[in-house]
């Protein structure tokens, strides 16, 4: 058996799902693609990612000067847990599949640490040299992957795989060892444009083009501040990631038929992907408007849900609650609005209130608009105000 093989056998015996093989020279397609973008502005609100980080993402020699090869890894993370949808008629807001149990970065980054180990023994003394990356680490992990031959660039952006779609996430070693690499697959989206035209705020401006600012995924995740106003509308129930232009996706209706019929679907050990009874695909939403920091905390350790933080998370559940709209949600909105400790939460309160209307939403936001120490929150109250009047012109 090669060190190839004996390589791949081990990452599909650690649990990885598809494991692909590279060079480490570097990527200078990907790497125009992320100047460009950032250029445009594309990935504005994402600091983080400038163009100085795209030349080292893309030069695995950069990361590691004795660089050879770089180790593909998918790991396929849906769970066939059905969205447990709106049981008790109470709203529900939506959460992105990824996120629906543990954090991966945990479980990947533990088995990646594992094939490390494996992959150190092979090399000679002196130079065992291996770097671990998931998500988080500075490598451009799709064009990895593409090249590698895992899966093909999708024009939602996502890498797609022909075995498990793109409900994968992917990460990577970076080794002095020469290895086989594998070639890029021949295949691509043809004439289908489903995803451009499913996605609900129009971020995927262009085929393989995505305005980071307008995706919910950026919108409820990582956008820190206020969502903008004319985008809380288009973000629907989603209170933590969006799945949306993989839900449309044929590539991944084929592949889960496929695992369906398989028997492999229900088969995959992965229990830390299984909904958490605490967090779950479709959480009640006024309950979470009432956390304190503290159960924040609890109920989200270990979860990517963290991520968004307390003041994040309930600023989307007012969103959503606004969306769909259900009178229900007025006291809890109205209680948020009046008192709770976070400036952005109240103010996205006040627009949730404006979107569903009412008598006592009205007066909840009349006195905030007068009241609230926060004159971003007077002014989210104005506006919601401005919506309420808007809405009665309309039915006059
Ligand atoms: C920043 C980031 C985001 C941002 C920006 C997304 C984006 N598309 O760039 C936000 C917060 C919006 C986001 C959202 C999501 N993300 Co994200 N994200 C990342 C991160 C950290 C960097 C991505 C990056 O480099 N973007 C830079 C821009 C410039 O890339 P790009 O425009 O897509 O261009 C690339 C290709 O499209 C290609 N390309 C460019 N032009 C052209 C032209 C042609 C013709 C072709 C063929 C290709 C091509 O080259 C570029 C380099 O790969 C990666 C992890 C990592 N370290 O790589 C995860 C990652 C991409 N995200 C991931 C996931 C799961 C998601 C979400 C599904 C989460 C969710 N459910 O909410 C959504 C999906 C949104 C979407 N449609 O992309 C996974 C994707 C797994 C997969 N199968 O591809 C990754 C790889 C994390 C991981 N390690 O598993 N994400
Ligand atoms: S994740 Fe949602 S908002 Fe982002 S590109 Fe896909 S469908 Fe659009
Ligand atoms: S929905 Fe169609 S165009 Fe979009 S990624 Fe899937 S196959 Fe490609």
């Amino acid at each position: 058996m090669s060190t190839t093989e004996y390589i791949k056998d081990r990452a599909y015996d650690l649990g990885f799902d598809l494991v692909r093989i590279t060079s480490a020279e570097p990527f200078p397609e990907a790497e125009a693609a992320l100047k460009e973008r950032i250029a445009a502005g594309l990935m504005s609100g994402l600091d983080w990612f400038t163009a100085a980080r795209a030349e080292v993402s893309c030069n695995p020699r950069a990361l590691l000067p004795p660089a050879r090869s770089v180790i593909s890894l998918a790991t396929f993370y849906l769970t066939d847990s059905p969205r447990d949808l709106t049981t008790s008629g109470d709203p529900h807001g939506r959460v992105s599949s990824y996120a629906w149990g543990d954090d991966y970065h945990d479980s990947i980054r533990a088995r990646l640490e594992h094939l490390a180990a494996a992959i150190r023994t092979l090399a000679p003394p002196g130079d065992e040299k291996t770097i671990l990356f998931v998500d988080t680490g500075r490598m451009v992990d799709r064009a990895v992957a593409q090249r590698a031959g895992l899966g093909w660039y999708g024009k939602n952006t996502l890498l797609l795989t022909k075995e498990w779609g793109s409900w994968v996430f992917l990460s990577e070693i970076v080794t002095s060892l020469e290895l086989e690499p594998d070639q890029p697959l021949q295949t691509n989206c043809g004439q289908c444009e489903l995803c451009l035209q499913a996605c609900p705020t129009g971020a995927i401006i262009a085929p393989y083009v995505l305005d980071n600012r307008r995706c919910i995924s950026y919108l409820t995740i990582e956008l820190r501040g206020s969502i903008p106003h004319e985008l809380r509308p288009l973000v629907g129930s989603h209170i933590f990631g969006c799945d949306i232009c993989q839900e449309v996706c044929p590539v991944n209706h084929v592949a889960e038929t496929r695992l369906h019929a398989s028997g492999r679907f229900g088969a995959r050990p992965r229990l830390e992907f299984q909904p958490r009874a605490t967090v779950g695909s479709s959480p009640a939403l006024i309950p979470l408007l009432a956390l304190t920091e503290e159960e924040f905390r609890e109920r989200f350790r270990r979860s990517p849900i963290k991520r968004a933080k307390r003041r994040g998370l309930l600023r989307n559940v007012c969103v959503a609650l606004g969306n769909i709209g259900d009178p229900i949600a007025i006291p809890a909105l109205a209680h948020a609005l009046a008192s709770h400790d976070e400036p952005l939460v109240r103010g996205h309160a006040a627009w949730g209130l404006g979107r569903i209307g009412g008598t006592e939403a009205h007066t909840a936001l009349s006195t905030a608009a007068a009241t609230d120490p926060d004159e971003t929150v007077r002014a989210e109250a104005r506006y919601a105000l401005e919506m309420l009047a808007t809405a009665d012109r309309a039915t006059e």
